[in-house]
């Protein structure tokens, strides 16, 4: 055999890094160091075997022709993306210089911005969290997702805890709530449709007829920020048709009777006009419920980003006491799953490494605000610097002008480790090439499952890029951060994230290893509030100054009869992209073809707008080009702003968030992405008065 002819195939188990309920495991097949392919694993039963078409292309996002691949140093003016190459060792050393002279007036000024472009332990916040806790730099309250429903479903059942989700294959009813899971969370749909053909009902719950709600048995497009008023109206059904478990409520809740005296304030019709859905939806919904055993709720965060978002959560989080479908397999609820892990954070974070000092924390969903604030006694220091990893802030993050407008400020200094030269990229002052999943080390937990799952490495990293972990290990030495727990390695940092070292072997042997979540968690209360019982009253609420029970809580932004904004628009992610991520892989920016705005034909009627015409979306902060979509996706009065695309791959250099509000949630201080108005003209044309 001609040795030199011989391929070497091996196949790696890994885990898909992205923020996703899914947490798929991976095999990526390598040829001759090369990775030729992502797969899913079919012995993960979560996987099943089955990848998005997203993740499908991870090899082609890892060896794209864009990837960048040395260090990057700025040439032209701020924001403008001109750059030119730089040696590691220089880069880094200037770095240190800026960051050294910044700390040694106040390192508050130095802010880090992250969030979950990688949802791996090792490559989010370990050495990263460790080395801004060491400087003593801001820090980030990272709420731009799910602390809004976080803090919520928190509240109520006591952590980020519910129904294992394989447990929905047995549910009667499936009640789809502010999700779209066709396109973000595939393998519970593909559970979901196991019990569909089993005889399950499914019921979706979204303003917009979804994907998803295409292929569910009913659809209630309610209006945005209406899903506690709602869920009220269903608990006064429960009540008035007594289908309530009362042994479930005396045994395994609190605060029974200031919830029965809420709900009774919301009959059928008062919610059906707040709502804008018919009152005859909402008694079948109630009817449903009140008479199913097995009757489930994937309940998600598309509900969540609204001024209410929090109560709402609480709302609908008490539903599956009142029936006491959590003592039946299939019956419960599922939101998030991630309170079940046993992450050891303190360890990966050394938050110790602060000693006495207590830097202020700045929310990463204010950053447009934060980074045109002068230094004054409130705020503290003016932000000199920003790290930024992880993330795409200048694209996610709301109101994109203010945003835009911080980071092009000259006098900040800005790294960015990254990927792509993405529009957060183009505003640094340094650009650090980081690896991606197949060329590095970590572990992950799930949002949707209950699995951990190890990645290994697959190929060697791409051109001179670094690991996340790597870069700011080299940054501690430059800066002489002398403790120890610089030099942990990432083999190391994985072994101690969660568990003992027990779990560590079958992870190495199999990829994978399962929490022990029994079928139904909460059949016999036992929820991990300080009560133990499904909290509907929450004393830790009313000690803050808040309401206790949850209630509706109305959106910032109501249309007004003759208002100058008459539209709610709402921003949900668009199928083929993950927030901002491959938005710059060809291949599926085709699929999604352009930025657009889907428009009820009634709405679009009103404005002279034809399916496929220009359009102009604004309001006060901002507007923004796209694609009129005419369809009756939308519902009237709503129009749906589709996907994160990067600003500069949109039709006029902007985003959908630029006309997104950085006002904040009920609880969780989260941002209201889908509480937010606007008016629609086609471009260059005038808004025709109705
Ligand atoms: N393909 C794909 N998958 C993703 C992502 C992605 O960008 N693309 N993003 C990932 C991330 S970061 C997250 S957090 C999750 C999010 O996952 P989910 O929370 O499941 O959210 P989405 O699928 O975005 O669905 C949100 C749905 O909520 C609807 N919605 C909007 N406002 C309201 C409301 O007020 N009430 C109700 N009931 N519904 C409302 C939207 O129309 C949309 O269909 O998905 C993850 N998965
Ligand atoms: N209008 C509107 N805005 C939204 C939302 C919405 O629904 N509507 N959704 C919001 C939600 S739910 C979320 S979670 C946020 C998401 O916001 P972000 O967390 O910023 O998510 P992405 O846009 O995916 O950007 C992640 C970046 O991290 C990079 N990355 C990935 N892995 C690594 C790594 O290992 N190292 C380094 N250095 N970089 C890496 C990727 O290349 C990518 O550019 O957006 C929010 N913004
Ligand atoms: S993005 Fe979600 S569905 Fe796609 S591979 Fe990753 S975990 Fe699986
Ligand atoms: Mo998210």
């Amino acid at each position: 055999m001609n040795a030199a002819m011989a391929v070497d195939t091996q196949v790696v188990r890994g885990a898909c890094p992205h923020d996703c309920p899914d947490t798929c495991a991976l095999l990526t097949t390598v040829e001759n160091g090369r990775a030729i392919k992502v797969q899913g694993n079919a012995a993960h039963a979560a996987t099943d075997g089955v990848l998005c078409t997203k993740v499908s292309r991870y090899a082609e996002r890892s060896y794209h022709p864009e990837r960048l691949l040395q260090p990057l140093r700025r040439v032209g003016p701020k924001g403008s993306g001109q750059f030119e190459p730089v040696g590691w060792d220089e880069a880094l050393a200037e770095i240190a210089t800026r960051l050294q002279a910044i700390a040694a007036r106040d390192p508050q000024a130095i802010l880090p911005y992250s969030y979950a472009g990688t949802m791996g332990l090792v490559q989010g916040e370990s050495i990263a969290a460790r080395f801004f806790h060491q400087l003593g730099a801001s820090l980030l309250d990272r709420t731009i997702c799910a602390s809004a429903g976080a803090e919520g479903l928190t509240q109520t059942l006591g952590n980020k805890v519910g129904m294992p989700v394989r447990m929905f294959a047995q549910s009667k009813l499936i009640v789809i709530w502010g999700s779209n899971s066709v396109g973000s969370n595939l393998h519970f749909w593909r559970i979901a449709q196991e019990a569909k053909r089993l005889g399950a009902k499914l019921v979706c719950i979204d303003p917009r007829k979804s994907e998803t709600a295409d292929k569910c048995h009913e659809h209630i497009a309610l209006r945005p920020g209406t899903d506690a008023a709602l869920a009220l109206a269903l608990m006064h059904e429960l009540i008035v048709n007594q289908w309530l478990d009362q042994d479930y409520i005396d045994r395994y809740t609190l605060g029974w009777d200031g919830l029965r005296a809420r709900a009774l304030q919301w009959p059928v019709e008062r919610a059906a006009e707040v709502c804008g859905v018919p009152a005859q939806q909402i008694r079948q919904l109630a009817r449903d419920w009140g008479t199913t055993a097995a009757a489930a709720i994937r309940l998600n965060y598309g509900m969540q980003r609204v001024r209410g978002g929090g109560n709402a959560v609480r709302a609908v989080a008490c539903l599956p006491a009142l029936t006491g479908a959590w003592r039946h397999p299939g019956g419960g609820l599922l939101m998030s799953s991630s309170g079940h892990f046993p992450v050891r954070r303190a360890a990966l974070q050394r938050p110790d490494l602060l000693g006495d000092r207590r830097p202020r924390t700045l929310n990463m969903s204010t950053i447009g605000d934060d980074l045109l604030r002068p230094s004054s006694p409130d705020f503290g220091p003016q932000i000199e610097a920003l790290i930024v990893y992880n993330s795409n802030p200048v694209a996610v993050a709301p109101e994109s002008g203010k945003v835009v407008q911080g980071f092009g400020r000259e006098d900040l200094f800005t790294v960015v480790l990254e990927h792509f030269q993405t529009d957060t990229a183009d505003h640094a002052d340094f650009i650090l090439p980081a690896t991606t999943q197949l060329e590095h080390w970590d572990i992950h937990t799930s949002y949707g499952h209950t699995d951990v799952l190890l990645n290994r490495s697959a190929i060697a990293p791409v051109g001179q890029a670094r690991t996340n972990t790597d870069i700011f290990r080299a940054l501690a030495q430059r800066m002489g951060f002398e403790d120890p727990c610089f030099a942990e390695s990432d083999e190391s940092l994985c072994r101690s994230a969660i568990g003992d070292a027990q779990d560590f072997e079958e992870l190495l042997k199999h990829g994978f290893a399962s929490l022990p979540v029994p079928d139904a968690p909460f059949a016999q209360g036992a929820f991990p509030t300080p009560s133990g019982r499904c909290e509907f009253f929450s004393q830790r609420l009313v000690d803050q100054g808040l309401d206790g029970w949850p209630d509706h809580v109305p959106n910032y932004e109501q249309p007004q009869a003759g208002g100058r904004y008459p539209l709610a628009m709402i921003s949900p992610p668009a199928r083929n992209f993950l927030n901002s991520t491959f938005v710059n892989v060809k291949s599926l920016r085709d699929i999604e073809t352009e930025p657009v705005l889907e428009m009820h034909p009634h709405d679009a009627a009103e404005r002279g707008i034809a399916d496929g015409a220009v359009v102009r979306v604004f309001n006060d902060r901002g507007s923004y080009h796209c694609k009129a979509r005419v369809s009756q996706r939308a519902r009237p009065g709503v129009v749906n702003g589709l996907g994160i695309w990067w600003r500069k791959l949109g039709l006029n250099g902007t985003n959908v968030n630029e006309l997104t509000s950085q006002k904040l949630t009920d609880l969780g201080r989260a941002p209201v992405f889908y509480d937010c108005l606007v008016q629609v003209a086609l471009l260059d044309g005038s808004v025709q008065s109705a």
